[in-house]
């Protein structure tokens, strides 16, 4: 059978077969592969979804429903009308469930796909207010989801001790050799560990509390419709509890950064400041209210925190040889290493003002 053939089978165990299917790759995730499909002219998103990294796919999925059913049904109390576009939904089997499991192993899953909606990979301020209202929305929406915590898709994911942990691991190993050449790369990460543990240690200390997060809060994780307006939020894999600090950070590491994720020349790289602004505000509106003094206090930190994570996942699957991210070509892990460690220089040149942003607008 040809990839194509596949893949259209694949739709067929949710669709049923007798139907007109069209079937082409969507989107730049870093981990899950995605398709847009049409399907006699009603479009979906069929994604694979890594179950090397997702390692418990059913628990994944029903993540998703507890959370797009708890959103929808507020929306609904709410007199929303659009539902369709406002919330994901997932599309079962022709059996009733939430993913398909091939002959090989993988693990699908279908959505509709929500027409005339678009995702920005760089925005302006407006636009960082209205997705700073989104995200925060979204924090309040789930912060009563009935059931009980949500499951941990992956354990420790954005838990900064378990990540130096893992680094350390790699940087021992050297399984691709690649140390030596990274040896003062390796000294800056080293020197910040222990501030960078700093939220772990107050969640410890009971002086922070974990909520219901988005856990990758980038900024193309936002839909908007064709006048702008946000439709919703999307990529719900990693919806589970966590530090709000962390939330806040990786849209500015994502959203607030003059250049890309992976830039090449690292002059394009700093905090814009005027994104940063309108994300605070739009989400300070939405999320002050529930917020402690502590979480406000430690906002600004997210974004040094989020990006020196970044930094130290990236750099750690460089120095492992490319297991973990795809990459475009073979230095693709260090290219984004460095970039993210120049965002983050920038991000602590800048830290006094994001703090006098954010007090502005609590
Ligand atoms: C991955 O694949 P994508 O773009 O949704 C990663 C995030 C990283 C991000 C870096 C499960 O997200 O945590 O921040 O790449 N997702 C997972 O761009 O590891
Ligand atoms: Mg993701």
């Amino acid at each position: 059978m040809t990839e194509n053939n596949k893949l259209k089978n694949i739709v067929s165990q949710f669709v049923g077969s007798e139907k007109d299917i069209t079937v082409e790759p969507l989107g730049k995730g870093h981990i899950n592969d995605s398709y847009k499909v049409v399907v006699d002219n009603k479009p979906y998103v069929l994604q694979r979804v890594n179950h090397y990294i997702f390692k418990n796919v059913p628990e994944l999925q029903n993540n998703i429903l507890r959370v797009t059913n708890h959103i929808r049904e507020k929306l609904k109390a709410k007199g929303v009308t659009d539902l369709d576009r406002r919330v994901l939904s997932l599309t079962p089997t022709q059996n009733g469930e939430l993913f398909y499991k091939d002959d090989e192993g993988n693990y699908w899953r279908m959505m509709p796909f929500i027409d005339n909606s678009k995702s920005y990979e760089e925005i302006n301020p407006e636009l960082a207010y209205r997705a700073g209202l989104a995200f925060g929305d979204f924090q309040k929406t789930l912060a009563d989801l009935p059931g009980g915590s949500l499951f941990e898709t992956i354990p420790n994911f954005h838990n900064m001790e378990s990540r130096l942990a893992t680094f350390r691991q790699a940087v021992k190993d050297n399984k691709s050799g690649r140390l030596s050449e990274v040896a003062d790369l390796v000294a800056e990460i080293e020197a910040r560990a222990e501030e960078m543990c700093k939220i772990e240690r107050l969640g410890r200390e009971g002086k922070l509390p974990k909520r219901t997060n988005h856990c990758d809060t980038k900024v193309n994780n936002i839909l908007f419709d064709d006048s702008d307006q946000v439709l919703c939020v999307v990529d719900l894999d990693t919806v589970m509890p966590g530090y709000v600090s962390s939330d806040f950070g990786d849209f500015i590491r994502t959203g607030a950064n003059n250049g890309a994720e992976d830039d090449n020349n690292l002059d394009n790289v700093s905090v814009n400041l005027d994104i940063f602004e309108g994300y605070a505000k739009g989400y300070l509106e939405s999320a002050a209210s529930f917020l402690t003094d502590a979480e406000i206090d430690n906002l600004a930190f997210g974004a040094k925190l989020l990006t020196y994570m970044q930094t130290v996942r990236f750099f750690a699957d460089y120095i492992d040889g490319d297991l973990y991210y795809k990459i475009a070509y073979p230095e693709h892990n260090l290219v984004r290493t460095k970039a993210q460690f120049k965002l983050l220089q920038s991000l602590e040149k800048n830290f006094d003002k994001m703090q006098e942003i954010v007090k502005k607008y609590h």
